[in-house]
């Protein structure tokens, strides 16, 4: 039986590097543990998006947040539910996450998860997400687990009697069989390419998988080891939705060590695209890179 820090030890990760995943997991943990039993109500605020924050969105930040204040080596955070990154020590790593993503589906029971990002930086204005150490997110279901990088291909952790241990030492897009999560329909109303690529996978007869939670989907393509996630732009909402910094950087780390693709559905890798604020948005195609590869060809002609 593997641990997480005991992986980390064996992989030889700086001992800095270490502490501050462990106090990931550590948050991840009591996250997993507040969801079952805490209020799924909202908190009566709404964060930097105009969108209203749950109970449960508050509280897993501050779990976060209170985990990596105790941590010496982290100098700064910055949250999806804060409005700017936050100096909280000396320390020369830089942590960034969305402590509950998908948290609309906690009251029907569905799986969200949290999403993290490691740098060493002073800012996180400027970077890419080429800079990034680690990523890392947590998927809250029937299981909790742990899809984590530290650029040296992919592992899962799961939760069992209170510790996170080696559940696949090799996360791997590794077949080519037919699966998608199309996100963001509503751009069909006014971007007939994506009805194309949508036409084209249903004629092929890929199989649908889609939650509503980009962590569960993207996590699905990792351990099926196949399939793409699509959330596009249009005129609406002309980035998409989902936030680079947040959500798109680290999920793409995951994929491109799992051996797979993520761009902006217009040829860039998310990876390149440089961070100019917090709340950036992207367009996301994200999965194996053939599928990948199709999607665009669609989206762009
Ligand atoms: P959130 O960070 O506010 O939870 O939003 C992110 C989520 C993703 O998990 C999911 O892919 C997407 O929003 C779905 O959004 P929508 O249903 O609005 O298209
Ligand atoms: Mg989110």
């Amino acid at each position: 039986m593997t641990t997480f820090c005991n992986f980390l030890e064996q992989k030889g990760i700086d001992s800095e590097l270490k502490s501050v995943l462990c106090s990931l997991k550590d948050s991840v943990k009591k996250i997993s543990e507040a969801i079952k039993t805490a209020d799924t109500g909202r908190a009566g605020s709404t964060n930097i998006y105009g969108e209203e924050q749950l109970a449960l969105d508050v509280l897993s930040d501050r779990i976060i947040q209170d985990e990596l204040k105790k941590n010496e080596v982290v100098g700064l955070l910055a949250s999806e539910e804060l409005p700017e990154e936050t100096k909280v020590g000396d320390g020369p790593y830089a942590v960034c996450y969305d402590p509950l993503d998908g948290s609309s589906l906690v009251d029907v029971n569905l799986a969200v998860g949290s999403i993290f990002g490691i740098y060493k930086a002073d800012t996180f204005i400027g970077r890419k997400g080429d800079e990034m150490l680690a990523s890392m997110f947590a998927v809250y279901g029937p299981r909790t687990t742990i899809v984590l990088t530290v650029k040296n291909g992919v592992v899962e952790f799961s939760l069992k009697d209170g510790n996170f241990v080696l559940s696949n030492d090799e996360v791997k897009i590794t077949n080519d069989k037919k699966m998608f999560a199309p996100g963001n329909l509503r751009a069909c109303k006014t971007e007939p390419n994506y009805v194309k690529l949508m036409e084209y996978w249903m004629k092929e007869q890929y199989t649908l998988r889609y939650s509503g939670g980009m962590v569960p989907d993207i996590n699905q393509i990792l351990l099926k080891g196949c399939g793409i996630f699509t959330y596009p732009a249009y005129p609406d909402a002309p980035n998409g939705k989902l936030r680079l910094l947040f959500e798109c950087a680290p999920m793409s780390l995951l994929m491109e060590q799992a051996g797979g693709k993520s761009t902006d559905s217009r040829g860039k890798r998310i990876l390149e695209i440089e961070i100019r604020e917090l709340s950036q948005r992207t367009p996301i195609f994200i999965g194996a890179t053939e599928e990948v590869d199709i999607a665009e060809k669609f989206i762009n002609t």
